[in-house]
């Protein structure tokens, strides 16, 4: 008998960890917008804990679990379920093609290359799901085709694991990076994702937990579409109908990023989505 290595929280989030501190990031922030900024933060921290009445025995317990937030990897987990969106809202706010949404802890830069009409890697088990086409075109402001633009896609699988971050599933597994025709044309068979659930077992569950919200994401695609001289989105895709649309624990559906697929002819299950993408 073979046991396969269960996913826990703190595998998921040293993996998000380490993919995320194996890049060095800058800004720009000069030191008087960082003071302000910081000024603002511990302002912030300074008029909750007055109205909150906050006791010693709430700072000791919030400075342990923020301890153990580092001592997991959730960092990456916390941050873009509870900030991110805000984030993105912000940035996005002068860009007028196809709408973004946040990035979150598990995207994987050079995903495996696959031509414009593709289906993703995936086990044996993957396969035995109803096939789902998500298709399209990438196209420009203007409305021009963005030929060889790239349309980059990672998803979690029927029980909710992302490839990457959980031990029992193969490298690159539902991901790939899918290069568009010279129409912008693509066509992606996949399958459909499940719901995804915060993991339960570390220190981000365990605070959701006992403020009594729910761990729950929509089923949802993630994808990353790029196209020359222009701006790349991130975005991504729900699915009508599907339970948690209305109480995402991370705030990132729009109402623009909904699909509705319909069985195919091969009784697949098809929708056609197109991206619009600013310039630079
Ligand atoms: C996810 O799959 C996700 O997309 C986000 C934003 C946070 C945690 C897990
Ligand atoms: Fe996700």
């Amino acid at each position: 008998m073979t046991t396969i290595e269960r996913p826990t929280a703190a595998g998921s989030g040293s993996a998000a960890t380490a993919n995320f501190a194996g890049e060095r990031f800058t800004a720009d922030t000069t030191p008087e917008r960082l003071s302000a900024i910081a000024t603002d933060v511990f302002a912030g921290f300074s008029a909750l804990i007055d109205k909150h009445e906050i006791t010693y025995d709430e700072y000791r317990v919030l400075k342990q679990w923020l301890i153990e937030v580092g001592e997991g990897g959730e960092w990456p987990l916390l941050l873009d379920v509870f900030v991110e969106h805000d984030i993105e809202e912000v940035n996005s706010r002068k860009y007028k093609g196809s709408k973004g949404s946040i990035e979150g802890p598990y995207y994987l830069a050079d995903a495996p290359l696959l031509p414009a009409k593709a289906t993703l890697p995936m086990r044996p088990q993957d396969a035995r799901e109803t096939p789902f086409v998500l298709h399209g075109q990438v196209r420009d402001l203007a409305g021009a085709p963005l030929a060889g633009a790239t349309v980059e896609i990672w998803h979690a699988d029927a029980e909710g694991f992302y490839s990457g971050f959980a031990p029992h599933i193969p490298d690159w597994n539902l991901r790939g990076t899918v290069v568009a025709d010279g129409e912008g044309r693509y066509e992606i068979t996949t399958i459909r994702p499940a719901p995804y659930q915060i993991p339960t077992d570390g220190p981000t569950g365990t605070f959701i937990e006992a403020a009594g919200w729910h761990p729950w994401r929509p089923a949802h695609l993630h994808l990353r579409v790029s196209g020359k001289g222009q701006h790349p989105i991130i975005t991504q895709l729900y699915f009508t109908g599907d339970r948690w649309l209305d109480s995402d624990v991370a705030s990132a559906t729009k109402p623009e990023l909904l699909l509705d697929p319909k069985p195919d002819e091969q009784g697949r299950n098809s929708v056609r989505y197109d991206f619009v993408l600013d310039p630079e």
